[in-house]
């Protein structure tokens, strides 16, 4: 993943989208609800061809990186799960078995070195969670999906690190650019996949390494406690201890760490856990609580950088996981979340299906700013598609029956010693992917010891 700062990049081009052919989402309409998602979920399966004979299955087009095809087919299994169609598990479960990785099996591909941070890395060690909770049926020739995320869990166990008092770095090899810098989004996405293994398994060893990231978190100030609710900030770099806080507030952020403490709270009810339950109680209070930065109307908004108009093609995708993880919290502990989010989704997801133009009625385009007063930038993508399609089908929560685990009719088989818990050597480039991936460390070098512009009124 790029470095995550919005001090690049131009302001957008100012182009207003025609209303003409805008979604129209009725929320009270199961049908409304479905055909909107399934438009969305055509136009940006559309961009995707790594199914086709000769190229690669599970990479984007550029400009995506690697980690945004994994979050991609993470919302095409929640799609599935939502809405019952199909119609992408074949082109999803091709695409992770692809990227399962050589060495070993933990989404490490060996073409991916370059740029493979902890978070590029766990965004398809999510996806494969979210497979094994919503019972997609196990490869019948490959790992579980279960496994796969205890494979990502025992790789990124062994990297917690000796600087600035533990965590993990935001890169898996020293020799690639952004190494020192701690992220949180990195940390974020192991708490949230230690959490969900401990509520699936009921192995009190997850939730004991949850809780410990969780803590170095806290310990490190990468968030903190600001106007009454949780605020989380960017990251901080090992080479002056931790010290300076970068201060940018992005929505996935917070969504990575909701998730996470909902399954905790969850898990610690099914361990008989007082303490625990009560404690977590707490945290999803105070994360509830920090969402109203990013929601300014009652709609998501990513803050940092849409006015601005500098939001990169990483960023643009951040609203799809806030979107996510709000529905996969209402799932897993409805009583403490479920008003306050809610509330939120029902305002937010007719906003932003206005904002997507369907020229054929079966796939749309939809535009980053869902605010109806905001200027919009012209521009549309795979993430864009994918914040619209994860807020629209977070309105069929309510129907679902949510995440499974062991005790509850999880049928994806555990493997505790996946992944080999060993870190991988460092592994022979292949040349010709190396070349066109190069790019995203020409950026974070020119970023990194840069001045964090774009989003400074957040802190003053
Ligand atoms: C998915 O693959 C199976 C087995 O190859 C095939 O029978 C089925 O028609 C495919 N489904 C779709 C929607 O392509
Ligand atoms: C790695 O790149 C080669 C060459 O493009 C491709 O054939 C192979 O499928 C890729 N492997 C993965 C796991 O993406
Ligand atoms: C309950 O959870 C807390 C951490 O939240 C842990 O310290 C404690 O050991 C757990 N108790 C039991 C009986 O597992
Ligand atoms: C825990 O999560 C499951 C779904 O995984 C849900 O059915 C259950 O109601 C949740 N427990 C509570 C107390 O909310
Ligand atoms: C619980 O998880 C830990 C960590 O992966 C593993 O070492 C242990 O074997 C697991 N215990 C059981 C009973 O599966
Ligand atoms: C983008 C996408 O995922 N779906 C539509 C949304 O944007 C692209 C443009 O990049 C369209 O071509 C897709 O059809």
């Amino acid at each position: 993943m790029k470095f995550a700062s919005t001090a690049l990049g131009a302001l957008g081009a100012s182009v207003l989208l025609s209303s003409a052919g805008a979604l129209d989402l009725d929320i009270n309409s199961e049908d409304s609800i479905k055909k909107v998602a399934s438009q969305v979920a055509a136009g940006m399966r559309k961009v995707y061809t790594g199914d086709k004979p000769g190229d690669v299955p599970g990479n984007l087009p550029d400009p995506y990186y690697w980690w945004e095809c994994g979050a991609m087919f993470g919302a095409l299994i929640d799609y599935w799960y939502y809405t019952g169609d199909d119609q992408y598990n074949n082109i999803t479960i091709q695409a992770m078995k692809h990227q399962i990785g050589e060495e070993i099996i933990a989404f490490m591909p060996q073409n991916q070195t370059k740029t493979l941070g902890n978070d590029d890395q766990a965004f398809w060690g999510m996806a494969a969670m979210s497979a094994a909770e919503n019972k997609l049926p196990d490869m019948k020739d490959g790992p579980s999906w279960l496994a796969l995320a205890q494979g990502v869990y025992n790789t990124q166990v062994e990297r917690w690190s000796n600087t600035c008092g533990g965590g993990l770095n935001w890169q898996i090899f020293k020799f690639n650019q952004g190494f020192t810098y701690k992220n949180t989004i990195s940390n974020g996405c192991f708490f949230n996949i230690a959490a969900r293994l401990y509520k699936y398994t009921g192995n009190v060893t997850y939730g004991v390494e949850a809780e410990k990231h969780w803590d170095w978190e806290v310990k490190t100030k990468l968030f903190e406690v600001k106007d009454g609710g949780y605020h989380f900030y960017d990251g901080a770099d090992e080479r002056d201890n931790c010290q300076k806080i970068e201060p940018i507030q992005w929505t996935y952020n917070i969504g990575v760490h909701l998730a996470g403490a909902t399954a905790m709270w969850n898990a610690s009810i099914a361990a008989n856990n007082q303490t625990q339950k009560d404690r977590w109680a707490k945290e999803i209070d105070l994360l509830i609580k920090g969402l109203d930065i990013f929601f300014p109307d009652g709609i998501m908004k990513e803050v940092a950088c849409e006015d601005i108009g500098t939001c990169n093609t990483d960023q643009r995708s951040f609203k799809a996981y806030l979107s996510r993880w709000m529905g996969y919290a209402i799932l897993t502990a409805r009583e403490l979340t479920f008003k306050d989010l809610w509330a939120r989704i029902q305002k937010s997801a007719p906003a932003a299906a206005k904002n997507c133009v369907s020229a054929t009625d079966t796939e749309a385009n939809c535009d980053l700013k869902w605010n109806p007063s905001a200027t919009k930038d012209g521009k549309t993508g795979v993430g864009e598609n994918m914040s619209v399609l994860e807020i629209v089908q977070a309105l069929l929560v309510n129907k679902a029956p949510g995440p499974v685990t062991q005790q509850t009719g999880g049928t994806s088989k555990s493997d505790p010693s996946a992944g080999g818990g060993i870190m991988s050597p460092p592994v022979v480039l292949n040349p010709v992917t190396t070349a066109g991936r190069a790019g995203a460390g020409i950026l974070t070098a020119l970023v990194l010891g840069a001045t964090i512009g774009g989003a400074w009124w957040l802190v003053t």
